[in-house]
């Protein structure tokens, strides 16, 4: 069967329709009966509905349905809810933000169009732990699903999908859903099914252990689980992952990866690591580029990767025989890199595994494994506490995503910063955070292109000189240990000594002047 669908290509812009046939991906005969357009999609969705989408960074996430959703909007405003695993790209977060259609948001998004929204009141954002997004979700604290919209490679015989190049929180989504929408991406490969473990855990009083305990154990099924009569429309879309190209590894990067890897050895050397460290998780962008970059050059053997984004540098990783394993809920390399992938797929799927949100990012599995965690900052406070978040205390940037399952619970927790920002405007170290996603409870080291802190084992005063002399620009040393020395002596020797009028000072000065700097 063949049907016709408007599509908009990845620039955006309107191009001509295009036949696109799913039947070979959608196993199910009968089920071939629903196929529509996302247009028809977009007219059946009503003002007010809550849709809770796949998607993980620019991968897997619905891409005709929301385009045509927006069309729509232009035409006769409304809002709607979106949920998803986490960001999306522009054919999802973009177009609907464009046309301010969306009102609810959650639980983590990048997008440059919604940032402004949530920042200016039009969108209520809820930034959520990443790995209990999906929970919260089920037990009905965000309210009710009108439909799940899930992203596949196909459909099997018996209704259950195959995903694509992300999990997120799809499985729970489809679980919890009475109608889903399935869009079937004919850019996405067939040769992805098998590289998914869906497993989804029961919701206390009846949660058992998740019996993962290597990260490439696989424990649940290859598929999204669905059942036919749940699958309300099948719509085809041939537009791909939007994934962008990485900027080139700056010197500050460089710099605490070199830091970094010098570090880890010395704990490989300490006796509190194995050759082969530990599991490595690392959060996305420039810094968590750099560092695997720098695995790849070091001498590290067999390493062990359990995170939640997959990114080029794993590529790199397999291709230099270093890599057992990468375990994550996203795979979401640059266009190059999904070339790549393509290219050599039966070398590379060996090693990448992909699984929900839930369970890429467990505090449990976290925990277990004994993961190494590095994770970026806007700023730290001389205590070690961290703002990843919001920008003077109130401006949101992206959200806490999954660095808190991880920080909170890692074995050892990293987090980075170039020690400025802003030109040298903006000092990343503060005598108190504006805003606190991780607090010093959680943080073992700090890295700048300074230096590395390294707070275990430290109190608060201790940590804070740690911190000032090692990690802050050499311009604002003197303001930090001036604020410091000041603190110490006002409060006697308080255990974590602040000039509670000051604290913020930095901040204030910079909104009042444009410059941290005295
Ligand atoms: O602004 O783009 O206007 O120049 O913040 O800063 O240095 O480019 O760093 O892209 O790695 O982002 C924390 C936001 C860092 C990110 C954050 C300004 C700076 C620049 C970006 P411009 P950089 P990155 C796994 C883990 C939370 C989620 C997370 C993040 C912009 O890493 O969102 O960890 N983390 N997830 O100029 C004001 C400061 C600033 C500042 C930097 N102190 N004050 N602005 N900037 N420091 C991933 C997932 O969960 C999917």
């Amino acid at each position: 069967m063949l049907r016709f669908i408007k599509i908009i290509d990845n620039s955006l812009k309107e191009s001509e329709l295009f036949m696109i046939d799913i039947t070979d991906r959608v196993r199910n005969r009968d089920l071939q009966a629903k196929i529509v357009t996302a247009e028809e999609v977009a007219n059946w969705i009503q003002p007010g509905m809550t849709l809770a989408c796949s998607g993980f960074t620019a991968s897997g996430y619905p891409k005709a349905i929301p385009m045509a959703l927006a069309e729509r909007m232009k035409k006769t405003p409304f809002t709607v809810n979106i949920w998803t695993g986490a960001s999306t790209g522009p054919e999802l977060d973009g177009v609907l933000a464009e046309v301010k259609g969306i009102k609810q948001r959650l639980p983590y998004q990048t997008d440059a169009k919604l940032r402004p929204e949530i920042n200016d009141g039009t969108v209520n954002y809820l930034d959520l732990h990443l790995s209990e997004s999906a929970q919260l979700s089920r037990v009905g604290y965000l309210g009710k699903i009108d439909a799940a919209i899930v992203e596949v490679c196909a459909i099997t015989e018996e209704g259950n999908l195959i995903p694509t190049t992300s999990l997120g929180n799809a499985a729970s989504y489809v679980q919890s859903a009475d109608i889903v929408i399935v869009e079937v991406n004919t850019t996405q490969p067939l040769a992805l099914e098998g590289i998914h473990d869906v497993y989804i855990p029961l919701d206390p009083p009846n949660r058992l252990p998740i019996p993962i305990v290597h990260a490439d154990d696989r424990v649940g099924t290859t598929y999204i689980p669905c059942t036919p009569d749940k699958i309300k429309f099948i719509v085809p879309c041939d537009v791909k992952d939007h994934t962008r190209d990485l900027s080139p590894i700056d010197e500050n990067s460089k710099q605490m990866a070199k830091f970094t890897i010098e570090f880890l050895h010395k704990e490989i050397a300490a006796g509190r690591m194995p050759k082969n460290l530990l599991p490595l998780q690392s959060g996305v962008g420039n810094v968590a580029n750099a560092v695997l970059e720098g695995f790849v050059d070091s001498d590290m053997q067999d390493l062990i990767v359990y995170t939640e984004v997959i990114q080029d540098a794993m590529l790199d990783l397999i291709d230099a025989g270093k890599l057992k394993i990468a375990s994550g809920t996203a795979f979401s390399p640059s266009p190059a890199g999904m070339d790549r992938f393509y290219r050599d797929v039966d070398k590379y799927r060996k090693k990448i595994l992909l699984r929900p949100e839930e369970i890429s990012n467990s505090p449990e599995i976290v925990r277990r494994l004994g993961v190494i965690a590095m994770n970026t900052a806007l700023e730290v406070d001389i205590y070690g506490n961290i703002n990843s978040t919001l920008v003077n205390g109130t401006r949101m940037m992206n959200g806490i995503g999954g660095s808190g399952d991880f920080a909170r619970n890692a074995y050892l927790t990293i987090f980075y910063t170039p020690s400025i920002a802003k030109g040298g405007k903006i000092s990343s170290v503060v005598p108190m955070c504006s805003h606190v996603d991780h607090t010093e409870h959680d943080v073992d080291i700090i890295i700048t292109e300074q230096g590395i802190a390294d707070l275990r084992g430290k109190e608060p005063r201790t940590r804070a000189l740690e911190i000032i002399n090692k990690c802050a620009h050499p311009d604002y040393r003197p303001m930090l240990l001036d604020y410091y020395n000041r603190a110490l002596e006002a409060t006697h020797k308080n255990n974590t000594p602040h000039l509670i009028d000051e604290a913020l000072s930095f901040h204030s000065r910079f909104l009042s002047t444009g410059d941290m700097h005295k």
